[in-house]
């Protein structure tokens, strides 16, 4: 059980981590724009293990719990240390996986920013982690060394008030559990399991074929968008030009097949169509370099920008889209014009395009 929530676990964490050094670049982070498909399958992978630790967990202290009550309580300061780290351990992975849980169903009954509790919780619960691997090593060694023997005859004394249930059983139990946690939700990436994502609330088709996270009438943008007078300003230095939509549709387009990855693990591939952004930035001026600011019609809440690394930038499938799937961008989908970008997660792929700047 431990080997198998351990590593449930650890996937979860390196994938989350990932996701948010994505989101969150420290200098020295390098993330490339192929292949398009990568963040779909690392934030799949997050939720899917996130969600496949439920059970695994949950076996795994139904298993461990009468030692809770153990005598000493307290002790020597090495088994202070063995169960003050198990009790931080327990309680930051269960506010990890609940927490988890609840923002894929997007239900955030908290006050807190969920992105940064749950980053700053995985640290806490990782740290844990390996001290509770660390104090529990003899045991861990002495358990891999030796093949266990069931002895259903002779239940151990502290499970004496328990009916027995043998390690078997147990075991393949959690493991149906976790398998169909984890196809509860892996339909939201992986196309062919749809028909099993039942705990995967966003994996039914939206306008266009592609689901939508935040509609334009939630956002609040649906005038502006609509409006006659819209245009998309883009800058790069001392330089500045103003396009409308047909003045964005008269300059060559551009076909990209790319995904929309949510960090909540909902995925979805679409074609698009628009203008490449290295196209649009030439229309205005030289651009010689660096990352590349996104302002939405949204001016309110963190999804109204994003920042654009010179990697992505470059890239030929970086688009300013302005169809999805051979249609109109759908007004939730970003109507007049998106930014859709490879290998990026779906935060990033801001909609309803107001101002693109280079930055300095
Ligand atoms: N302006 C703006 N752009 C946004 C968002 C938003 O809330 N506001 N949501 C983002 C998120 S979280 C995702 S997953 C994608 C989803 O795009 P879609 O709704 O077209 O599928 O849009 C991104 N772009
Ligand atoms: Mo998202």
């Amino acid at each position: 059980m431990g080997i198998a929530l351990g590593s449930a676990i650890l996937l979860c964490f390196g994938t989350g981590l990932l996701s948010h050094w994505i989101q969150h670049p420290p200098s020295w982070f390098w993330w490339p724009a192929h292949p398009v498909w990568l963040y779909r399958v690392t934030q799949g992978a997050h939720v899917i293990s996130g969600v496949a630790a439920i059970p695994l967990l949950l076996v795994k202290l139904w298993a461990v719990y009468p030692r809770l009550f153990h005598r000493p309580i307290i002790g020597s300061p090495l088994r202070i240390l063995e169960r003050g780290s198990i009790a931080i351990l327990v309680g930051a992975t269960i506010f990890q996986l609940s927490t988890g849980l609840l923002n894929i169903a997007q239900y955030y009954p908290w006050k807190f920013f969920f992105p940064t509790a749950h980053y700053a919780m995985a640290s806490v619960a990782v740290g844990a982690l390996a001290v509770h691997l660390a104090v529990k090593l003899p045991v861990i060694r002495d358990a891999l060394q030796h093949r266990l023997v069931e002895s259903p005859t002779e239940p151990p004394a502290d499970s004496s008030t328990r009916p027995h249930i043998s390690r078997r059983a147990v075991l393949t139990g959690a493991g149906v559990a976790a398998v169909a946690a984890g196809l509860a939700v892996a339909g939201q990436t992986i196309p062919f399991l749809r028909w099993a994502a039942v705990l995967a609330p966003r994996s039914g088709y939206g306008p266009q074929g592609v689901p939508v996270n935040r509609s334009a009438a939630a956002a609040g943008v649906g005038d502006r968008a609509r409006d006659p007078e819209y245009r998309l300003t883009v800058t790069i230095g001392d330089l500045q030009r103003q396009f409308t939509r047909d003045e964005l549709l008269s300059l060559p387009q551009t076909r990209a097949r790319l995904p929309i990855a949510c960090v909540e693990g909902w995925s979805a591939g679409a074609d698009w169509s628009g203008v490449r952004l290295l196209d649009l930035l030439a229309a205005v001026g030289d651009y010689s370099g660096g990352d590349i600011r996104f302002r939405s019609l949204e001016q309110t809440g963190i999804y109204g920008s994003s920042i654009l690394p010179q990697r992505h930038a470059v890239d030929d499938s970086t688009l300013v889209a302005l169809t999805i799937n051979g249609e109109t961008l759908d007004l939730d989908h970003g109507y007049p014009c998106r930014l859709i970008a490879p290998n990026r997660p779906g935060v990033l792929q801001t909609k309803w395009l107001s101002e693109i700047e280079v930055l300095p």
